[in-house]
């Protein structure tokens, strides 16, 4: 299964040698849960001829994430993106929207898929969370609501956001697509802002292959959601709104029951994880490990490694080429920012100068494998090969020229 650990720089595989591992190590292999728990979920799915269209599994999935979260109401729908839209929508927001860069581009998509111009915001360097001076800042008379994500399940500083959003009249919208099992002042996030929305896309913590969920403690706006996500019926041919289609469906739901029934054993060994990978590399010069405050609920599900190239010898991108030839997959998690991707590379071509954390977390940033298809044996593996790459840091620059 594995290859050999590296005693020359001739051992890496990018240089020549075996990789380390044969099949290839993801950050994002989804966890499944208990597999006989799910087949018999589906077999009552096709056994019932009820496959979508708010069936007894999308109720139960919502009732668990209401009573998980303690948050009014949780509206499942097909994935994250589409939460964020109908969000957006049903919030009213219009005009300019202030967000962060430094996520995954479909946070800033869903604000420019709807006509929104998004102005890019700063985050902090110590959590990657927006930075709520910043965002003061930027607020203009066209300013609507403020977009904040709480990144790697970290979140925001909520209290602060809230603040500035209540003073200038602003909706406040958390992408909470890391965030699910995740607290802040012990309680779970959810319950924040007007709405937050979570992802349960394959490679989260716990998936429903596709989805994600809308939770709000706003009456109004959850029954507007409903109607919103299911074309705006409220009843058989009765449309009330305009809607779209996002609904969750029954074997996504299924998914998403079993997984939740497992998620405390992934959390188990996704914080093993990040120990490991802390107690190895703690004492690695250049390399910091994103960490999350020890009082609150959190999942581990990303490892996010920061790498300072003047201390470690190698930058971050020669680390991923060298990784990548030995199977280990890591992942530069959220490169080049997303104000440096189409279309908002063209839209805002000097956006970058106001961004300088945003650019250097794009540049030193990582994420390393986790979840539970991670041994602590390969763990071991990869801690070891960070320590070679440092003491070789200087033999392996020069041969990579
Ligand atoms: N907001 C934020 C902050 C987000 O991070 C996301 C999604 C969203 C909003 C939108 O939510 P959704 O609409 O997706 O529900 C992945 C996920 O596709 C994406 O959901 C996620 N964020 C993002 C952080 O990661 P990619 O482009 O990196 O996916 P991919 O295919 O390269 O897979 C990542 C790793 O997981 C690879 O190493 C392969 C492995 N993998 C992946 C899949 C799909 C598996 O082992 N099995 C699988 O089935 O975006």
């Amino acid at each position: 299964m594995r290859g050999k650990r590296k005693r020359g720089i001739d051992d890496l595989a990018l240089l020549g040698g075996t990789p380390l591992f044969v099949q290839p190590v993801h950050v994002g292999r989804p966890n499944i849960g208990n597999r006989r728990a799910l087949q018999r979920r589906f077999k009552r799915i096709l056994d019932s001829g009820w496959l979508t269209n708010r069936g007894p599994f999308v109720r139960e999935f919502e009732e668990t994430l209401q009573k998980f979260t303690g948050a009014r109401h949780c509206i499942a729908v097909c994935n994250g993106t589409i939460g964020l839209e109908l969000s957006v929508r049903a919030l009213g927001l219009v005009g300019e929207v202030i967000v962060p860069a430094f996520t995954f581009v479909a946070t800033v998509h869903v604000l420019q898929w709807l006509g929104i111009t998004p102005v890019f915001c700063d985050v902090d360097p110590a959590t990657h969370t927006l930075d709520p001076e910043r965002v003061a800042d930027l607020i203009t008379p066209r300013t609507s609501g403020i977009m904040a994500v709480h990144l790697w399940g970290q979140p925001c500083q909520i209290e602060r956001l809230t603040a500035i959003a209540g003073k200038s009249g602003l909706k406040l919208l958390f992408d909470a697509a890391h965030a699910f099992g995740c607290s802040y002042s012990g309680k779970m996030i959810g319950n924040f802002g007007d709405a937050e929305v979570y992802s349960f896309h394959a490679t989260k913590l716990v998936n429903t292959f596709e989805g994600g969920a809308i939770v709000t403690n706003n009456d109004e706006l959850a029954e507007h959601l409903r109607l919103m996500k299911n074309f705006g019926f409220s009843g058989y041919d009765q449309v009330d709104l305009l809607g779209i289609n996002g609904k969750m469906n029954e074997f996504s739901a299924a998914m998403g029951i079993t997984s939740l029934e497992s998620m405390p054993e992934f959390v188990t060994v996704c914080r093993r994880n990040y120990r490991l990978y802390r107690e190895r590399l703690a004492a690695l010069p250049g390399v910091r490990l994103l960490a999350f405050d020890e009082r609150e609920q959190n999942t581990y599900q990303y490892v996010v490694l920061e790498l300072e190239e003047s201390e470690y010898g190698l930058n971050r991108d020669q680390v991923v080429q060298i990784l990548h030839a030995e199977n280990v997959l890591v992942r530069r998690y959220f490169y080049p920012g997303c104000h440096r991707m189409e279309p908002y590379r063209r839209l805002f071509p000097d956006v970058g100068a106001r961004l300088p954390v945003t650019e250097r977390l794009c540049r030193r940033v990582l994420t390393l494998p986790t979840g539970t298809t991670v041994s602590p044996g390969m763990i071991e593996k990869i801690c070891e090969l960070f320590e070679f790459l440092q003491q070789q840091a200087p033999a392996i620059r020069q041969r990579l020229g």
